[in-house]
């Protein structure tokens, strides 16, 4: 018997050898180890045998299994190796030091015309600063003239941190510490302040076509001795024409924001519809794109500068709409989807 099992054990590695594939192994273990197989067949012939052959006998049989086991797991290892080396084999080489072919990150239509509006305003002698998204009630309500429970803070309701901070909801909330920082170059050297400063704003905003919870403005301001009405229509004339490059048409109409007296709201004819109107203008033909104002005597105060003898104006223009109207985007939820297909077709070659 014990011939039977050295013979078998021997055309099982004879077999073994000569395997190339996960099917053939498969057949092999079959024929060994299955039910009918080879080995199994082995134990049906001990009948014949004493009971402690039958022991020594089915101790070795077992050896046998178990060497055989052992073998078809280690050869099923053997060719799932030489199987994903194969498929490494037949992908294309990859050359780390190759120049990336895939899409170019873009610039987004807000970066690019929030740089235009910054190239025009400091080609006309504006500084450009920069203010933080998370301010204090202070910043943002109490130094532009709407103390607490006024009612222009319903049109703004923004998100509040625990601390007591909030998430900017205009622009404007940068005017009270800049008007404090240049103040003194005003007053002491007849510097005038020309500054804009441009910022994502949020608010608790149901979202549609024309409005998102999250946006851009771009405030401006001008301080100095005598300025009036006359320059706030200049400069925005003058901003507007270079942005679009052509005759935008404009309507300005009584507006009302406790942090300037007169208020204006300036209006541009929608060039998504051409003025017929649409979703994108709230079907008006018009769109709200950038209130202004003579900035109040409360607010001049607020920030260190006397009333009686200085003046300016305030506006705070709508840039993300702006971004629409430059580039017919009929949905302003497209300009925060993230969507690459969409954005990366305002790339240029900055
Ligand atoms: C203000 O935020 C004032 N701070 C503007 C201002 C500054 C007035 C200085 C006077 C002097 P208003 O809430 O209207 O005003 O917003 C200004 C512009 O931001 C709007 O005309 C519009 O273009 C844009 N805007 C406002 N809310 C949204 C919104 N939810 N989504 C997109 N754009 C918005």
């Amino acid at each position: 018997m014990d011939a039977k099992i050295i013979s078998l054990k021997e055309k099982f590695e004879k077999e073994l050898e000569k395997i190339e594939s996960m099917a053939e192994l498969e057949n092999v273990r079959v024929a060994y180890l299955g039910k009918k197989g080879s080995v199994t067949d082995l134990l049906k012939g001990m009948k014949e045998l004493s009971n402690d052959e039958k022991k020594t006998f089915g101790q070795k049989v077992n050896e046998l299994k178990g060497a055989v086991a052992e073998k078809i797991a280690a050869k099923t290892d053997e060719l799932k190796k030489k199987e994903i080396e194969a498929q490494i084999n037949l992908m294309p080489e990859f050359d780390l030091s190759m120049p990336a072919k895939l899409d170019r990150g873009s610039y987004h239509p807000i970066t690019l015309v929030q740089r235009e509006v910054e190239r025009i305003f400091k080609s006309m002698g504006f500084t450009v600063e920069d203010y933080s998204e998370v301010v204090t009630d202070y910043e943002c309500f109490e130094s532009l003239n709407i103390p607490k429970h006024h009612p222009a803070r319903d049109m703004q309701d923004t998100y509040y941190l625990e601390n007591g901070q909030l998430l900017k909801s205009q622009t404007s909330a940068a005017q009270n510490a800049i008007y404090k920082k240049y103040k003194d170059a005003l007053v002491n050297d007849g510097v005038p302040i020309k500054a804009i400063f441009p910022g994502r704003c949020f608010r608790n905003e149901a979202t549609d076509a024309c409005h998102e919870n999250t946006f851009f403005q771009m405030e401006g301001v001008m301080v100095d001795k005598n300025i009036s009405i006359s320059n706030l229509i200049y400069f925005m004339k003058t901003m507007l024409s270079e942005v679009f490059q052509k005759d935008i048409k404009v309507r300005l109409r009584p507006g009302f924001f406790p942090f300037v007296e007169p208020g204006f709201e300036l209006d541009i004819s929608c060039l998504i519809c051409g003025g017929d109107g649409c979703p994108s203008c709230k079907h008006s033909g018009w769109l709200e794109l950038c209130p202004c104002g003579m900035i109040h005597p409360e607010v001049l105060k607020a920030g260190g500068i006397d009333p009686e003898e200085y003046t300016g104006f305030a506006f705070g223009l709508g840039l993300t709409r702006l971004v629409m109207m430059k580039y017919g985007i009929k949905d302003i939820r497209d300009l925060n989807s993230g969507s690459l297909k969409s954005l990366s077709q305002f790339t240029d070659d900055e």
